[in-house]
């Protein structure tokens, strides 16, 4: 497989570069790309340099796949331009996931719906990832009515610049700030931008996207997201109302078979999810698994996942991998 990284400069592109290597994927021709200041550097795969080129010569050299994370006003402009060549585009930005033509894929839980035509294919929002990695199973089961969730998000979903921020900050240096507060020993309820609603875009596409991913518009959710001092993993605090009860032992026996999760639960031995722990792995850890007191029929939980690689890299590497076996590029 021809295969182009787009934005392979960047805090994803670099794990989806260390993926391939890592998963095997069976890449012939590795095209990297990133934007025209960066046309000339290099970039390291499976122990050998390669060039970064532009977007038309990338597109020129029509690669099967093109893995996009550069952004949502690149993919908007050049994922229909690799479409138009063939190539199948797995985009990791906001630009298409909500476009009704167009597939929003976690591939453990409707990678069946993909098809040879879908060439371009959305990859959800991290902190969405997550949260539906854990709710389907239950879904299944016992049927959401409304789910509300408190996110507590890494600085590095929103790129090199807000690391950066964070470890100058711990290092008492002035720098560049990607956020309009000091992170360090702060928390800001504050991830994207705000709609006109009162509610921030990371908000709204935890309240969105879950319903086209589980093909399901019956249920609803709330979400607060909040970011904070923490490099490894975005964690999440989740109540989730069934319509139907459930027994504490079924769900923590169906979250423990879900190819994917992970349940952490144990609060003799201090046994929870935490995104130091979380960080470079490719599960979703679930923990503090129990139930609402106040309330009939609801749950409560924590959802922990290193977000550059379920919520971003991995996922899209596992969209590539399910194309691939099952003949669709
Ligand atoms: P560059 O390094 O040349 O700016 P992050 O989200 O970590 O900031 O990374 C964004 C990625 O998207 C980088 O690889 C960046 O490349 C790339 N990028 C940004 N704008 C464009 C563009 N117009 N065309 C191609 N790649 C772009
Ligand atoms: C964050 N979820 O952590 C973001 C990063 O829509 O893909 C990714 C933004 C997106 O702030």
């Amino acid at each position: 497989m021809k295969v182009a990284v787009v934005g392979a400069t960047g805090m994803v592109g670099q794990v989806m570069l260390n993926l391939l290597e890592q998963r095997n994927f069976p890449v012939s021709e590795l095209i990297p790309v990133a934007s025209q200041r960066s046309v000339g550097k290099m970039v390291t795969f499976k122990g050998q340099e390669y060039p970064i080129i532009s977007m038309v010569d990338a597109i020129a050299a029509k690669p099967e796949i093109a893995l996009f994370s550069a952004g949502g006003g690149t993919s908007l402009e050049w994922a229909p331009k690799f479409a138009e060549v063939g190539t199948t585009v797995i985009d990791n930005s906001s630009a298409w996931r909500m476009d009704p033509d167009k597939k929003l894929v976690v591939p453990e839980i409707n990678g069946n719906a993909l098809e040879a035509a879908d060439k371009i294919i959305a990859n959800p929002n991290c902190s969405t990832i997550q949260l539906v990695m854990a709710l389907a199973p239950l879904h299944d089961r016992y049927k959401m009515k409304r789910v509300i969730v408190s996110t507590y998000q890494s600085v590095s979903g929103t790129g090199i610049k807000a690391v950066r921020q964070l470890e100058n900050e711990i290092a008492g240096i002035q720098g560049e700030m990607a956020y309009p507060y000091p992170i360090h020993k702060n928390a800001l309820p504050h991830c994207d931008v705000f709609d006109d609603n009162g509610y921030t875009k990371e908000e709204l596409k935890l309240a969105r996207e879950p319903q086209k991913i589980l093909d399901d518009p019956s249920f609803s959710v709330s979400a607060t997201a909040v970011r904070i001092p923490t490099a490894g993993g975005h964690s999440e605090s989740v109540n989730v109302e069934f319509e139907e009860d459930f027994q504490l032992a079924e769900v923590r026996a169906l979250l423990q078979n879900t190819d994917g999760v992970v349940v952490q639960d144990n609060p003799d031995t201090n046994t929870y999810p935490m995104p130091a722990y979380a960080h470079n792995k490719d599960e979703v850890f679930v923990g503090r698994i129990r139930r609402d007191l106040t309330q009939a029929n609801t749950l409560n939980m924590w959802i922990v996942s290193d977000n550059l690689r379920k919520g971003a890299a991995t996922n899209a590497i596992q969209i590539a991998e399910h194309l691939l076996t099952h003949n669709l590029v």
